[in-house]
């Protein structure tokens, strides 16, 4: 073997691993491995002007290529600046490396210049977190780092690469990357116990979670439904397109209120959660969401969601793609004629209601499309039907949100995310990813306005990179969630009329101008006819452009 620098085997790792891009932003403790990146251009770094940024920035890339995405971060400011968007990663699964610069080991034990412990301070948004101490641990640590980050259930991985490890030369056998085979088929009797289950539920209802369309499940799941007439909810916080919108079955997004969850699961017998998390909840209640009576089956990749919060009479770990085709074939061998006539029945009964619903929601976009300002769900329907079939869409419109599920498509499993962690700032970067990962699709982001100020500098990766998403902001000039939240508590605020800290309209952003000063062409659009005529010509276009769109600031209930 001959000689090898910690900086260039690191590299040479990355590679083994089939990393292309690293998303960073450097400092000195980065420095070293800059300074081999001179010679791998190869390896595309794409740089985002702080760490938020670079986070969902990777993280839309994870979440859209399916494949493991790689960053690097400056040492523990650098970090911290990160851990915000790095909760959305964990709570959506995001396969990621996340790597920071760390002082010479020689050197740490006089606490020198933005040293920290950089492990400890990653370990709880993250599956593993570790410090390579010598080069000839290198190897194996990246490796494992991958291995990890990979294996079912997917998510976050860290490791601190010290200074003198990236320095250091040695004779290295560099090993080669392992990966758990994720297709596993969930147990045998389980099935059969889930399968007598569902054939003889009455009343049954489906949860498709995320874990659907990170396996790709959508059509295995279909199959199940449509056997069974039982219709489809999305799990509570979506980040993904694990049902198609427009099958009959297709119900929207589970709520995230006890009280409205309760409403609908008392109508059912049996609920089978496929990679739900039961529930996401926002706020507190005395309302149990659960009716005593309703029996649980879940099937999923991570041990810890089944029966989290609720009793499951059975848990079936295992990868949906790999295991319901098993499931749905033993459903099918039990099921009697009369059962089947049944399932038919609640078939034509959910396509109903669904389309009952679709068209009522579509109705008020259109009674709303002609008014000043412009009404988030005119807006939406007008966008969702603007959209090509093949679009990707980033989604952070917070208060706007109500209806996007029914008039913005999300057919196949690629086609739609989301933020799933709640800590906001995720779409823009997180759609400079995404375009990353899958170039040859039309990108469109969905953020709210203060939702895109956490990480505006994202847009100037967005030009440099020449990454042509089509930015579009919901401005409101308020944290609008916030004021409807604080006036639903029917207090001081509510009797006042003041609300504290949640205007952004004095001085009003120019997200126009803020989008032109890091390179990104920019328009405002005060009605709905120009917001689509800008949309269209985004979505034409092969540089960025953000539309700056004047919605409706009411927030009070009518
Ligand atoms: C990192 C982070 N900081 C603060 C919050 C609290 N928060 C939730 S929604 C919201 C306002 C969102 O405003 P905007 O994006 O304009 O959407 P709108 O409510 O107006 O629809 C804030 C500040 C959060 N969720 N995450
Ligand atoms: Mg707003």
């Amino acid at each position: 073997m001959p000689l090898i620098s910690g900086k260039r085997a690191f590299l040479e790792l990355l590679r083994q691993e089939g990393i292309e891009i690293l998303f960073g932003n450097p400092g000195t403790t980065e420095l070293p491995l800059m300074d081999a990146l001179a010679v791998v251009p190869e390896l595309r770094y794409v740089m985002a002007l702080q760490e938020a940024a670079v986070l969902a920035m990777a993280d839309g890339y994870a979440q859209a290529s399916g494949k493991l995405a790689f960053v690097n971060l400056h040492i523990a400011p650098g970090l911290g600046n990160a851990m915000g968007m790095l909760y959305d990663a964990l709570k959506a699964g995001s396969p990621l490396l996340i790597t920071a610069g760390q002082h010479d080991q020689s050197f740490t034990a006089s606490e020198p210049i933005l040293w920290a412990d950089l492990p400890t301070i990653a370990r709880p948004l993250v599956k593993w977190s570790a410090e390579v101490h010598r080069l000839a641990d290198l190897p194996r640590l990246v490796h494992r780092a991958a291995k990890t980050a990979l294996a079912p259930p997917t998510g976050p991985v860290f490791l601190s690469l010290p200074a003198d490890v990236l320095n250091a030369e040695a004779d290295l056998e560099l090993g080669a990357p392992t990966r758990v085979a994720p297709a596993l088929r969930g147990d045998a009797a389980a099935i059969a116990a889930a399968a007598q289950l569902l054939a003889a539920a009455e009343r049954p209802v489906l949860i498709a979670g995320d874990g659907v369309a990170k396996s790709r499940a959508q059509g295995e799941l279909a199959a199940l439904a449509e056997l069974l007439g039982a219709p489809v909810w999305l799990e509570g916080v979506p980040s993904t397109a694990s049902f198609p919108a427009s099958h009959p079955l297709y119900r929207g997004a589970m709520t995230r209120a006890q009280a409205a969850i309760r409403e609908i699961l008392v109508q059912h017998d049996v609920l089978f959660s496929v990679g739900g998390d039961l529930f996401t909840l926002s706020l507190p209640s005395d309302v149990e969401p659960v009716p005593a009576g309703l029996k649980i089956i879940h099937l999923d990749t991570d041990p810890w969601e089944i029966g989290k919060n609720y009793p499951t009479e059975i848990g079936i770990l295992g990868d949906p793609k790999a295991t319901l085709p098993e499931l749905t074939a033993a459903v099918a061998s039990r099921m009697s004629a009369l059962q089947r006539a049944r399932a038919q029945d609640r078939l034509a009964a959910t396509s109903r209601a669904n389309a009952a619903q679709v068209a009522e929601i579509k109705a008020r976009a259109a009674a709303e499309a002609g008014k000043t300002p412009i009404r988030p769900l005119a807006l939406l329907n007008a966008i969702g039907e603007a959209l090509p079939r093949d679009a990707v869409v980033i989604e952070e419109t917070i208060s706007s949100a109500p209806g996007l599920r029914q008039l913005i498509r999300s057919e196949d499993p690629q086609s739609f995310f989301g933020i799933r962690g709640g800590g906001i700032g995720w779409g823009l970067p997180a759609a400079i990813g995404a375009k990353l990962a899958q170039p040859a699709r039309p990108v469109v982001a969905l953020v709210g306005d203060g939702s895109a100020m956490y990480t505006c500098q994202a847009l100037w990766t967005a030009a440099r990179q020449r990454v042509a998403v089509t930015f579009v902001i919901l401005n409101n000039r308020s944290y609008r969630i916030l004021k409807q939240r604080t006036n639903a508590l029917k207090a001081h605020a509510a009797q006042t009329d003041r609300y504290v800290a949640m205007d952004l309209d004095d001085p009003p952003i120019d997200y126009v101008g803020l989008a032109r000063s890091l390179g990104v062409a920019a328009e405002r659009a005060t009605t709905l006819d120009a917001a689509i005529a800008l949309l269209k010509r985004g979505l034409g276009s092969d540089a960025p452009l953000l539309i700056d769109v004047a919605i409706d600031p009411a927030f009070k209930p009518v």
